[in-house]
């Protein structure tokens, strides 16, 4: 990779962004960042850990830097489709804000449902605002599943009752970048599981625009900061892999990273929720962990300021950022074993890379990982040895 061309690319983008006018008339990243108790240096302390993320060398950090005091120049238009705002409130509810809630914060956010106080009317007209004052400069995040096609009053909203997958519609065709916030929003998530009542899709359904896929239900706040940052660094799509979501935050399983990854290559399971073994820290596989099946960052960015995730509270990873996880990863607290051959997902292998492996090469696996699971069935967990 040719970093000196990337490194004058961005640079000339940022110069370019830096024209745009100022969302915030009154305050600027630093003093946003001041009065809430961030210093200078926490501030490129995080913007070292997300230049590490996004796949860039250290010598990038005051780019990211200066991409990160950017981002209340680019619109950002949210919305709220079939969903439980989970997405949202893993972003914005946190009792001691983290720097990236605090990013949010500052995000030129022009429409959002949760935190607005409008109402109504108001809030129709608000939208129409923002769609038409930033046509084709604002960056498009949606929440939710849309219930689309199966009936005229699935998700009928507001005062003119426009249908949810309307408006989704509508706010595509004028947005500048696309992202599905969420794994209803990406695939369709627990609002689509069987029988989907609603007819719930994922937005790349509903637009025939590219749409970046943020699964997890939710995703971590740091992934979907994370992508706004990523967009004003490079102003195109991220590398994707097959189902749309950034390798920089999906590339890697949750089970290639897991803190109990050693004690799944000892053969060292829980048996059941509560055992010595449990105690012990030893490996969920047995009691259902999907970590080796799940593409997500949790193992190495983890979640609330980086204090904890599924697996560190002692629960297996219920594989929330993959397609169909909650028809296809079930039940949650049993191994998928040898029924991956039904369970995954879609033929395409995501036992090594979503994009390349096929379905052999997944049932081999698949076999290896309940043999193995089972094969330590027969040692004695070591307090008993
Ligand atoms: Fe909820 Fe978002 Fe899950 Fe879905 O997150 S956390 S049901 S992904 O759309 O609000
Ligand atoms: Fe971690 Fe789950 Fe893999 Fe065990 S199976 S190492 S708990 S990701
Ligand atoms: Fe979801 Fe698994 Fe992470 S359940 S939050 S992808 S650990």
């Amino acid at each position: 990779m040719n970093y000196e061309l990337m490194r004058k690319s961005i640079e000339k983008r940022l110069n370019e962004i830096s024209a745009y006018p100022k969302i915030h008339k009154d305050k600027d990243m630093r003093s946003h960042l001041e009065q809430n108790g961030v210093s200078r240096r926490d501030f490129l302390k995080w913007v070292g850990v997300m230049t590490a993320m996004l796949s860039l060398p250290s010598s990038f950090t005051p780019l990211v830097a200066k991409a990160t005091e950017l981002t209340d120049r680019i619109p950002v238009v949210w919305l709220h489709m079939a969903e439980c705002t989970g997405c949202s409130e893993s972003l914005l509810r946190t009792a001691t804000p983290d720097l990236a809630t605090l990013i949010f914060d500052y995000i030129s956010l022009e429409y959002h449902e949760t935190v607005m106080a409008a109402v109504g009317w108001q809030a129709e007209e608000n939208l129409e605002e923002a769609i038409k004052k930033y046509k084709n400069r604002y960056i498009l995040m949606v929440e939710g599943g849309i219930p689309s096609g199966g009936s005229d009053f699935y998700l009928t909203v507001g005062p003119h009752g426009a249908k949810g997958e309307k408006t989704a519609k509508k706010a595509s065709e004028n947005a500048m970048a696309i992202f599905a916030i969420g794994t209803c929003s990406s695939f369709g998530g627990v609002q689509a599981a069987a029988p989907n009542p609603t007819n719930a899709q994922p937005l790349s359904k509903v637009t025939n625009k590219p749409v970046i896929n943020v699964p997890g239900c939710p995703p971590s706040d740091i992934n979907i900061v994370g992508n706004v940052i990523n967009f004003i660094l490079f102003g195109s799509l991220p590398a994707l892999d097959s189902y749309n979501r950034p390798k920089w935050a999906y590339g890697l399983r949750i089970h290639d990273l897991c803190e109990r990854r050693g004690h799944f290559d000892a053969g060292e399971f829980v048996q059941e929720f509560g055992d010595e073994g449990a105690k012990q820290g030893y490996c969920l596989y047995k009691v259902g962990c999907k970590g080796p099946y799940t593409f997500n960052n949790c193992s190495r960015e983890r979640f609330n300021q980086h204090t904890s995730w599924p697996i560190q509270a002692g629960h297996g990873c219920i594989g929330c950022s993959e397609p169909d996880f909650w028809d296809k990863m079930g039940p949650f607290e049993e191994p998928l074993g040898d029924r991956l051959y039904e369970t995954a997902i879609d033929g395409f292998g995501a036992d090594k890379t979503a994009d390349t492996v096929g379905v052999a090469l997944l049932a081999t696996t698949a076999v290896a990982i309940a043999a193995h699971a089972s094969i330590s069935a027969f040692k004695k967990p070591k307090d008993e040895e």
